[in-house]
């Protein structure tokens, strides 16, 4: 309820509104929609009311909670279902432990404004503080192969990359196969965790983490060098909500391309115009040892090709690579 009268609130936004109107449209009595009101104004919503005209809103606050996400979402999955936390450990564990539950369909969005045990890939941390970024988990159930779903953090790479373009003009730039740099720092890293038997997936958490309005001084010591804000490079504070729901209309959209061939083509063929690996001397990290090497192409696999010392080719499914210039590999 309290989603509806919001609803109409922004929908005569500058213009007030009875009480009884409100009333009268949802179905509930005088009383109850005061009750909304009082929760929304805790919520940081201003609304002003006057003992005439009823209510209007003045200004909305910058939260996550599902109905601004939802508010103007264009998805028919992805979405539908929003599971909001001010804080918690994980937004991906937030979708594990609901897995087996009715709730847990495909397309639920796990998301919260704090994360007090945000990870990131091989158990790393990821730095998450309260209302200054964007950390929220997707559920998706896709009838694939265990081996086709890191094509899936390339395509949720590309949406946000696309969305912080768009919405920001930053030149995001995406380093294979899960950071989004901007101006050579790491702006959003993805994390995707795959649950399966040995060749059919069961689900998969596309985990993004995106700082929006982290400011220079939240970095601690050791990421200064290496990370970044969208506020900090655009200098002013952006809308999280606008971003989140740019974000999730654009996975939705390349997750339906995912399933055709030449829509995997087309995902490939923007994440490599979008890509700050390409054409780079990079670092292959792995777990006993390194190499080096030219990153020359992303195959339509979403595998980056890999050219090197030796001129011989390696083609990689997922992994960890350091680029020339940034990640402090000089
Ligand atoms: C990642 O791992 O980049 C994946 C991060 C995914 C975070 C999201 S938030 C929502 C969801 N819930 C979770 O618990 N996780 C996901 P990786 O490539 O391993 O990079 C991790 C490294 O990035 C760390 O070791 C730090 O060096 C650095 N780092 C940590 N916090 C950061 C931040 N806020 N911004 C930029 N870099 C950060």
């Amino acid at each position: 309820m309290i989603d509806k009268v919001l609803g109409i609130l922004k929908q005569n936004k500058g213009k007030y509104i009875s009480g009884e109107k409100i009333s009268d449209d949802i179905g509930v009595t005088r009383a109850a929609v005061w009750k909304h009101i009082n929760s929304l104004r805790e919520q940081g919503y201003i609304i002003k009311s006057s003992p005439n005209k009823g209510y209007i809103l003045v200004s909305s606050p910058d939260i996550l909670v599902p109905y601004e996400i939802k508010d103007n979402l264009n998805t028919s999955v992805i979405g539908k279902n929003i599971i909001y936390h001010k804080s918690v450990d994980s937004t991906n564990n937030v979708l594990k432990r609901m897995i087996n539950t009715e709730e847990c369909k495909q397309g639920t969005v796990a998301i919260a404004e704090q994360q007090t045990e945000g990870r990131g890939r091989l158990g790393r941390c990821w730095m998450s503080p309260a209302y200054k970024g964007i950390w929220m988990s997707i559920l998706l159930k896709p009838e694939i192969k265990t081996s086709e779903a890191p094509f899936l953090t390339l395509a949720s790479a590309v949406a946000v990359a696309e969305a912080i373009r768009d919405i920001t003009e930053l030149k995001a730039t995406i380093k294979w196969p899960n950071d989004i740099i901007i101006n050579g720092k790491k702006v959003c890293g993805i994390l995707t965790e795959v649950n399966g038997e040995l060749d059919m997936v069961n689900y998969v958490i596309i985990g993004i983490g995106i700082n929006a309005n982290v400011e220079h001084d939240d970095f601690p010591e050791e990421l200064i060098e290496k990370a970044t804000s969208l506020k900090n490079e655009k200098g002013e504070d952006v809308c999280r909500a606008h971003i989140a729901r740019k974000v999730i209309e654009g996975i939705e959209i390349n997750y339906r391309k995912f399933h055709v061939e030449q829509g995997r083509i087309d995902i490939v063929d923007r994440c490599k115009k979008l890509s700050a690996t390409i054409g780079k001397q990079i670092r292959v990290n792995g777990y006993n040892d390194s190499y080096y090497g030219e990153a020359v192409d992303i195959d339509y696999q979403g595998r980056l090709v890999v050219k090197k010392e030796d001129g011989s080719i390696e083609r990689l499914i997922s992994g960890e690579i350091s680029v020339r210039g940034l990640d402090g590999y000089v």
